[in-house]
């Protein structure tokens, strides 16, 4: 039967080693002769995400439900490239994705039911790896970076709200992965996780929030 790419979201939270996680296990899929192809949401470079990028920097300010629409509008700018290269038998790997925007968007006070909305059927990935780290852990990394919510009470409120929507997944969707260990022991679980996945899945693309 055809199989079709898997999709592949890394969430975290700020200095839980996703940009390197992410890299890596790029490399890995890459040397294992699976293709592959690297997402970062937002994504910066294209019009809506100036704006992001402008906010994120505090050079402008926007109000709280139009910078989560500008997330989700971010996402779908892309959707149909992802969904192409899914059904092309490219396995998609984002940075980010719909989660990183209902936790921040919801860690500021918005209705976690509204923040789901704009992305209701984007394409869904068919796993999440949720990169976790304590506050203590990310402060022994060095702290945190000079972006708009990289404050230790924001990393709180952002790693409870993706307790919840965790707790809406199987675990076969959803994977938590503690993040505070050395590089090499979290890339191996992130691979084992992977590894079944990558060699196609059978079956259409599932929808967000279903
Ligand atoms: N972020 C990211 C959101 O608030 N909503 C979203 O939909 C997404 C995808 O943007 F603080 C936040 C999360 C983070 C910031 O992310 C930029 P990177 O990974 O640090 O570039």
């Amino acid at each position: 039967m055809a199989t079709r790419g898997a999709f592949i979201a890394i969430e975290g939270l700020d200095r839980s080693g996703k940009t390197t996680q992410v890299a890596t296990l790029q490399a890995r899929l890459d040397s294992e002769g699976i293709p592959v192809k690297l997402f970062k949401f937002p994504d910066r470079g294209t019009a809506v995400g100036k704006m992001i990028d402008s906010y994120l920097r505090s050079q402008s300010e926007l109000d709280d439900h139009a910078i989560h629409l500008l997330f989700s509008a971010n996402r779908w700018e892309l959707a149909a490239a992802i969904e192409q290269l899914l059904a092309q038998g490219t396995t998609v790997v984002c940075d980010r994705y719909a989660f990183s925007g209902v936790a921040f968007s919801a860690a500021k006070g918005l209705p976690l039911e509204w923040c789901r909305a704009p992305d209701v059927a984007l394409p869904a990935p068919d796993l999440t790896l949720f990169l976790d780290i304590t506050p203590e852990k990310a402060r022994e990394r060095g702290g945190y970076g000079e972006e708009r919510y990289e404050k230790e009470e924001m990393q709180r409120q952002v790693r409870d709200v993706f307790r919840v929507i965790a707790s809406e997944f199987d675990d076969a969707t959803w994977v938590t992965i503690d993040a505070g260990r050395k590089q090499d022991a979290v890339a191996a679980d992130i691979w084992d996780c992977v590894h079944p996945l990558a060699n196609g899945i059978v079956g259409p693309v599932q929808r967000l929030w279903v």
